[in-house]
């Protein structure tokens, strides 16, 4: 095959001082940091979705990227080569893993059966390309919201039919994803939600979600695939409301329908921008469950409200995510996966470099700065002193669920009021951030 990248070389890690665009100044793959590479904190990912299959069209206009080894057809051979392309592509830049959805690396043939051959045929080479380069699957999803039979949801489709061929094609991407050795795959509710009420039976769609998940599980079970499950919230986009919104409402929902165990989240940036929430919040919220596993690094844009899908390159986020990645253990299964699109403006080839190297810098310099943090330990201290009421006395008493409301009260006569203790202090503390940026 000819190479597609003919003049780029394997990006290289150069430093801080060095001035080429096309080397990584942060990201030292081999760097340990708490004790671990950076190589294996960030795990990185490429999306097959957003770096191969994106052809930069807007609502107002038509695909504007030059791809040059990509003939534009639906035919297997095309599918296959782009296929090779994408592991030329991966293996140049350095990222250990990839991911994809079933429609993005294979056509949608004619009928159901064909388009599971087409799948396989790509399938094989994607299997050959992983044995030849070392990447890895690090998860695979389905596309259940592209075709139009999705009109109306996958899962929670007013049409049974809908629910049995979304089935049809998550127990397929989970066969292959099992044969790729991926170790995770990932739900992202596509159109699993409503755009009006008035037609609307949420509580039996929501039933019919859990129903396919518990059926999922099962599946799971039957063939031996020992991945991760990952639930990934959004708020809104494609439909006006998305009942995976957000990681509270996620975690809710597995619990209230006994799935909880055997799902993580996978949290991405600019869904909790969408969902008003900052990624740390939902972070936050995944890790205190324990059900935080993998992320879709991208970001928004904060003048525009809609899931922008850009490359991560703000220090602040990245050290932000970084902070609560590592307070949670790091990622287990999951990873950093850039589900994030070069803008229609960048249309060569070497924007996909300039992006990546981009979005691993900004998130290897958000590894090593929430390090330092942690290191540094005043930040943690001062979030421990501030609750240290809670480790003697009556806080403590209250924690091991030693006071009734009787005891409280008899505590507060006798004292008579209630010290509203220490300042917040956030100005110190965001002050206290910005040394290490
Ligand atoms: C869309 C989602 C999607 C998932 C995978 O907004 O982010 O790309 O990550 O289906
Ligand atoms: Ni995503
Ligand atoms: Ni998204």
């Amino acid at each position: 095959m000819k190479a597609a990248f003919p003049n780029i070389a394997n990006i290289a890690f150069e430093g801080p001082k060095s001035k080429n665009p096309l080397a990584f100044k942060h990201y030292n793959a081999d760097e340990i940091v708490e004790g671990k590479s950076m190589r294996d904190h960030l795990r990185f990912a490429v999306v097959y979705w957003h770096t191969f299959r994106g052809t930069g069209s807007d609502p107002f206009g038509a695909g504007t990227m030059q791809r040059p080894w990509d003939d534009g057809t639906a035919s297997i051979s095309n599918a296959q080569n782009r296929a090779r392309v994408a592991f030329e592509f991966i293996t140049k830049l350095g990222a250990p893993y990839y991911c994809w959805h079933d429609r993005d690396v294979a056509p949608e043939g004619k009928t159901l059966k064909e388009t599971n051959k087409n799948f396989d045929a790509v399938a094989k080479v994607l299997k050959e390309e992983q044995k030849r380069t070392g990447i890895k699957l690090l998860w695979g999803t389905t596309n259940a919201f592209s075709h139009p039979r999705f009109v109306h949801g996958a899962s929670t489709s007013c049409n049974a039919d809908v629910f049995a061929f979304a089935a049809c094609q998550v127990k397929k991407a989970m066969e292959v994803t099992h044969e790729l050795g991926g170790e995770g795959y990932t739900f992202w509710g596509g159109r699993e939600g409503y755009m009006t009420l008035l037609n609307t039976d949420m509580k039996r769609e929501q039933e019919h979600l859990a129903k396919f998940l518990h059926l999922a599980v099962a599946h799971k079970k039957a063939i031996g695939f020992k991945g991760q499950f990952y639930i990934e919230p959004k708020p809104k986009e494609p439909t006006k409301h998305q009942y995976d919104s957000d990681s509270a409402a996620c975690l809710n929902f597995l619990r209230e329908f006994d799935l909880l165990p055997h799902f993580k989240l996978n949290i991405e940036t600019n869904h909790a921008t969408l969902a008003g929430h900052s990624m740390q919040h939902e972070l936050e919220v995944a890790g205190a469950a324990g059900a935080l596993g993998s992320i879709d690094a991208n970001t928004g844009d904060e003048l525009l409200g809609w899931d922008t899908d850009q490359f991560p390159t703000s220090i602040y986020l990245t050290t932000y995510t970084m902070l609560s990645v590592l307070k949670y253990g790091g990622f287990k299964t999951g990873g950093v996966n850039f589900d994030a699109k070069v803008r229609r403006e960048s249309f060569e080839p070497i924007d996909l470099f300039y992006a990546h190297i981009g979005g691993m810098d900004a998130f290897a310099r958000g590894l090593k700065i929430a390090a330092a943090i942690r290191k540094d330990g005043r930040l943690a201290e001062f979030v421990k002193n501030r609750y240290a009421s809670w480790d003697t006395g009556i806080g403590a008493k209250i924690e091991a669920g030693k006071a009734s409301f009787k005891d409280l009260e008899a505590y507060m006569l006798k004292k008579g009021e209630a010290d509203p203790s220490v300042s917040g202090r956030q100005e110190y503390l965001e002050n206290l951030i910005n040394e290490f940026i």
